[in-house]
């Protein structure tokens, strides 16, 4: 195998669809070596059964603005390989959603699931539906419109969706609802629901904690502290703020935040209760960033991202390919020591290249935001036991992990110097798992 050529082969069978080019071109160079030694996998065709979405479903969604008029969005739900598990991965309501972005997205999520250590497959799901400046009735009957489109295909031991970008508890809540009504089933079927009714302590907090958690343990090998470090964080949403959160726990200082519109640079940190405010602004008033700013007098960029700002570490928690080249370089030349995805693909590879040729932690999203889709894991595990663990016995089994996916990275990515590579290691563990499941299940 090598991987220009499958590149090209890709870009020729599937046109415009850059991100899932990305993807699929750092998982290979990453595991081409390890691949190569196995001709078995060759044989086996092993790299398209595993870059090929097993399968595709895509549907109009139409639904009732409040001003009456009758509105027609795109639905989509890349199931991308259920090896290990039935196939698992968050919704996207975002204008920018298209099958490429959902292909590469549910990629990833086949690599993050299968470093988890629990049965997971990888999938994602979507539309180009834009929440933004919607009522609360308008996103309940799109999500209901939604679910009328998916639910023949998804159940707790097919597929099992949740939230991302513009789908968070209230989104799952609605899904999950018409979902129940139309199967005529109570079952696990979304994960991200309400403690009430079968969600799991920790689910919300779990990505931020998780990746701060997978953070430390980057940190302990160069036996550096978190505390007192400023810390730039982008966006502004679920994962940006229990980043925050764990890190003002943890003594850091968060100096940032974002949203679409524009970022806050407030340099003496933000606090407990300043975030207490983001948050009530953010989930209960739908409000902007920007207000933050004119609340507690800090700067704020309109268009603009925060990394060029001075801080020790990053963490990068809105969307793709949100630090390039360029923002890689101020990073660096402010000083920073250790770079943690909470987005998924925020980094553009020519970012990530300088990252590790400067030899600075880098942490790929795959492995540092996997807490999210492990808490929705044990709330699958929950679900099927009609039980509820308590929030610390959530939060130690999300530690647990956090920690083994490290242990993976290093196993896998450490590079002769002693460097270790978590792109690599994250990459070859969890081919080698997906790899291992598909082969011992015959040609399907
Ligand atoms: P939210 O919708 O809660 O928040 C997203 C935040 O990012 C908002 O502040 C949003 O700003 C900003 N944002 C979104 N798109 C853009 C863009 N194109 N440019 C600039 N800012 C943008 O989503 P999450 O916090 O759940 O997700 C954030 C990232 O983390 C995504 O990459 C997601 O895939 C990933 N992730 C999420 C997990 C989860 O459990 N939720 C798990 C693992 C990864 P605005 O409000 O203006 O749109
Ligand atoms: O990207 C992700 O891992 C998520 N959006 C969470 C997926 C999940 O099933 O909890």
């Amino acid at each position: 195998m090598k991987t220009s050529n499958v590149i090209r082969e890709i870009k020729s069978r599937f046109p415009n669809e850059p991100e899932y080019y990305q993807a699929i071109e750092e998982v290979l160079e990453s595991i081409e070596e390890t691949y190569n030694e196995h001709p078995e996998f060759e044989k086996a065709n092993l790299i398209e059964r595993l870059i090929i979405p097993d399968k595709i479903i895509s549907f109009r969604v139409t639904w009732v603005d409040d001003t009456g008029q009758v509105r027609t969005n795109m639905g989509y739900r890349v199931q991308h390989n259920n090896a290990i598990g039935p196939y698992k991965g968050g919704i996207r309501f975002h204008a920018s959603v298209s099958p490429g972005i959902l292909k590469f997205l549910a990629f990833e999520q086949t690599f993050k699931n299968a470093l988890t250590t629990l049965p997971l497959g990888g999938g994602k799901g979507g539309s180009d539906f834009s929440p933004r400046e919607k009522s609360d009735g308008e996103i309940m009957r799109f999500c209901q419109a939604f679910v009328e489109g998916l639910w023949r295909n998804i159940g707790h031991n097919t597929d099992v969706p949740a939230g991302d970008i513009g789908v968070g508890g209230r989104e799952v809540a609605y899904m999950f609802g018409k979902y129940k009504k139309l199967a005529g089933e109570f079952t696990g079927t979304f994960t991200g629901k309400g403690f009430e009714f079968g969600g799991s302590l920790i689910r919300p907090e779990a990505t931020g904690y998780g990746n701060v958690y997978f953070l430390c343990e980057m940190l302990k090998t160069q036996n550096i502290k978190l505390e007192g470090k400023k810390c730039l964080i982008s966006g502004s949403g679920n994962v940006a703020q229990y980043t925050c959160e764990k890190l003002i726990e943890f003594g850091a200082i968060p100096v940032s935040m974002s949203d679409s519109d524009g970022y806050i640079y407030d340099p003496n940190g933000i606090t407990i209760e300043k975030l207490a405010y983001l948050k009530e602004l953010k989930n209960l008033y739908r409000g902007r960033i920007r207000e933050y700013a004119e609340e507690f007098d800090c700067k704020y960029v309109a268009g603009s991202r925060p990394w060029g700002e001075k801080g020790d570490i990053a963490l990068p928690s809105a969307t793709q390919n949100e630090i390039n080249g360029d923002d890689a370089r101020h990073l660096v030349s402010n000083g920073v020591i250790a770079v943690s995805e909470g987005a998924n693909m925020p980094c553009t590879p020519e970012a990530i290249d300088l990252f590790h040729e400067k030899k600075i932690l880098f942490a790929p999203g795959k492995a540092a935001n996997a807490g999210g889709v492990s808490v929705s894991g044990l709330e699958m595990t929950q679900n099927s036991e009609r039980y509820s663990w308590t929030a610390e016995q959530v939060d130690e089994k999300l530690k647990w992990i956090m920690s083994n996916i490290h242990e993976s990275c290093i196993k896998y990515g450490t590079e002769p110097d002693g460097y270790v590579n978590y792109v690599k290691g994250a990459n070859i563990a969890a081919f080698m798992k997906v790899a291992k499941a598909i082969m011992a299940q015959g040609i399907l």
